[in-house]
């Protein structure tokens, strides 16, 4: 091209290309500075705050006109929180944390309640200060990005963290932002939740409130990149936008319109982030030589860090029951720290029937599911403020804050507990009891006499039953958990099995846990597990036999010995598969019907097992994609159940 170019141009004595893209470019660096105009009634300052190293973090800090003594809520976001702090003018498009509902494509607002998002309406009703900051590495923020980083040592030699770099943040603010009472409350969603619990960790003295909203705190067990051990293919887009760029990076192109297509096209999930290009990625080459839960996973697991030491800062967990990215880190990090709150006032949960990051977007619906009003403005305005202004506020009221508040999903209501679960195997006031998978499809509350030993299903590889009706494009992530699952039920790879109309309700408050006895043909496989609720015929028309995922989640049973070395199952030699689905609480209604469903893919948003054992599932061939019989046994001493906790 070079060449015909320089034939035809008189001028041209060098076949050297000019590109007006120079190969690199290096900003120069972030100075603080303070917008405002007269008519607005607000003050935008960036800062570039520093850090113990040296490193600079931007800092945007909108303070109402007139603030004096006022507390500052802060948020640590790799999400651009120079958009966070302008979600009126630029929403971000991640399907994350933020919430573009307010206001999107208005330009400078003279109102700060129109610059910010939706969930900040309440902090700025209250004439507070709001703070985003981008973490370091992203966006504004200087220094070397690390994705969710474990604290330093030996899986982090940067020398620096999220703890720190919240500490040190802290430090500065109280510090220098004059309008501030010098209290600090700290809350974000997800991503931004992890930066809440790594503050936690080490907290500054000011900060005196914290909410870490589906914080991503155990990434290997249920938080985001795997759930029990089987990857979450969805992650190779999010490591694509989250670091092929300091900025935003983009969306690889899969190859088809449908998902489903095009990771079946693919093969592995390595063949699949191979196909994207991102063995160029560090993040994913390292998740790709992590498969199992060993110390890379451990050291980073952050409820088990919250559980060392007892909690020093009033903190709120909060998640929904219906979450599709983090349905592992509020619960299991306030099961972490409620043995060491003697006090019983640091430690507190909050489950909202709310898909992921939903409490700062409207919550009247989930899906199909209409609720009594907007539950996340309720809990926004008449929950979390008045527990935010008794820890914030000088002389503020002690707030009439319940240990637990979880949403009662059938009664649609919220209720208040002293603690969580009311019903377990051991130490709650209901026992558990097992709902026995048996004969013939059904489902009983007695263990199984002899007789059918098993019932069986080929899972096929070739053929993976999908979590969403096709084609899968994305569009129903949201709300997939609650999708009608009649769209599987009755295929032949996946075995349903269901109760009789119920005559009495079905109260239902804790953690489903699943006992499989279960082979395979093969020597590896996965378990999905449903809990169902079955609308009868006669209520609305939308409802109408329709099958409603309670709680579901899936295994890789390579792990069900050690979630650190898989093993390989023996052909058709029945093995316990116990592991516990998300938590429940849910009244399951007379003439309603319990269905629990077994299937061995969640497909494409979990990668296939190849149901050949491999040392790596991430670089299994073709030829290792095998057909398997799987069978659910129900004998006497090989029963499988689901241990359910009902509350009298
Ligand atoms: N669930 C998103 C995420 C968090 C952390 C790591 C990867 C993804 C999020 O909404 O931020």
């Amino acid at each position: 091209v070079a060449a015909i170019f320089a034939a035809g141009c008189a001028f041209a004595q060098t076949t050297e290309i000019h590109n007006d893209i120079p190969a690199s470019f290096t900003p120069p660096k972030q100075q603080a500075e303070t917008v405002t105009k007269p008519e607005w009634d607000y003050t935008k300052r960036v800062e570039m705050v520093p850090m113990r190293d040296g490193t600079r973090l931007y800092t945007v800090i909108v303070i109402p006109k007139g603030a004096m003594n006022v507390p500052m809520i802060l948020t640590r976001t790799p999400y651009n929180a120079a958009s966070r702090a302008a979600a009126a003018r630029t929403p971000i498009a991640t399907g994350n944390a933020a919430s573009p509902e307010r206001g999107a494509g208005k330009q400078d607002s003279s109102h700060m309640i129109d610059e910010l998002g939706l969930a900040d309406e309440v902090f700025v009703h209250a004439g507070w200060i709001r703070i985003y900051q981008d973490v370091r590495g992203k966006y504004g923020s200087e220094g070397p990005y690390l994705m969710t980083p474990p604290q330093v040592g030996p899986y982090n030699a940067t020398g620096a963290d999220d703890t720190m770099d919240a500490y040190d943040t802290i430090d500065w603010l109280v510090k220098h932002v004059p309008e501030s009472n010098g209290r600090v409350g700290m809350l974000g969603s997800s991503y931004e939740g992890y930066t809440v619990q790594m503050a936690l960790l080490n907290p500054h003295p000011a900060l005196k409130v914290a909410l870490p909203e589906s914080p991503m705190t155990d990434g290997w067990m249920g938080d985001d990149w795997f759930h029990y051990g089987a990857f979450r293919q969805t992650n190779l887009d999010y490591f694509l936008s989250q670091t092929t760029a300091r900025g935003a990076g983009k969306r690889g192109n899969h190859g088809a319109e449908d998902d489903y297509t095009a990771y079946l096209q693919r093969g592995s999930a390595g063949d699949m982030a191979r196909y994207l290009g991102e063995e160029q990625l560090p993040y994913w080459k390292t998740v790709e030589s992590h498969p199992a839960y060993d110390g890379f996973w451990q050291a980073q697991a952050l409820d088990k860090l919250a559980g060392d030491k007892p909690l020093s800062v009033p903190t709120m967990w909060l998640q929904g029951l219906w979450d599709q990215e983090d349905m592992w880190g509020a619960i299991h990090s306030y099961r972490a720290a409620e043995p060491k709150d003697k006090s019983n006032t640091l430690n507190y949960l909050v489950m909202g029937p709310w898909f992921h990051s939903q409490v700062n977007r409207e919550g009247r619906a989930l899906g199909p599911l209409v609720w009594d009003g907007d539950t996340t403005q309720y809990f926004r305005r008449e929950v979390m403020m008045p527990f935010f202004s008794q820890y914030l506020v000088d002389g503020a009221p002690k707030a009439a804050t319940p240990p637990v508040l979880i949403y009662n999903t059938s009664a649609n209501h919220w209720d208040r507990f002293d603690k969580w679960p009311l019903s377990c195997d051991t130490g709650c006031e209901n026992s558990a009891k097992p709902l026995y998978l048996t004969a013939n499809g059904s489902l009983s509350w007695s263990a199984p006499k002899a007789g059918e030993q098993y019932s069986a299903y080929t899972s096929d590889p070739a053929k993976p039953v999908p979590y969403l009706p096709r084609p899968v494009t994305g569009e129903h992530w949201r709300t997939w958990l609650v999708t009608d699952q009649r769209f599987v039920d009755g295929r032949p790879d996946v075995l349903t099995f269901i109760t009789e109309p119920l005559k009495e309700p079905l109260r239902l408050s804790g953690t489903p846990v699943v006992n499989l006895m279960a082979s395979t043909s093969g020597s590896d496989s996965d378990f999905v597990v449903k809990l169902i609720d079955v609308y009868p015929e006669n209520v609305a028309d939308d409802w109408k036999g329709y099958e409603l995922p309670i709680s579901l989640d899936i295994f890789r049973a390579r792990y069900r010995k050690s979630f650190e070395k898989p093993e390989a199952f023996k052909p058709n030699e029945p093995e316990l598969v116990k592991f516990d689905l998300p938590q429940v609480n849910h009244t399951f209604e007379p003439g309603h019907r319990i269905m629990v469903q077994v299937q061995s893919t969640l497909f494409p948003l979990y990668d296939r097992n190849p149901q050949t054992f491999v040392p790596n599932i991430f670089d299994a061939k073709p030829e290792d994609y095998k057909k398997a019989e799987q069978r659910i046994w129900h004998q006497p001493g090989k029963a499988s159940f689901i241990e359910l906790p009902v509350v009298k």
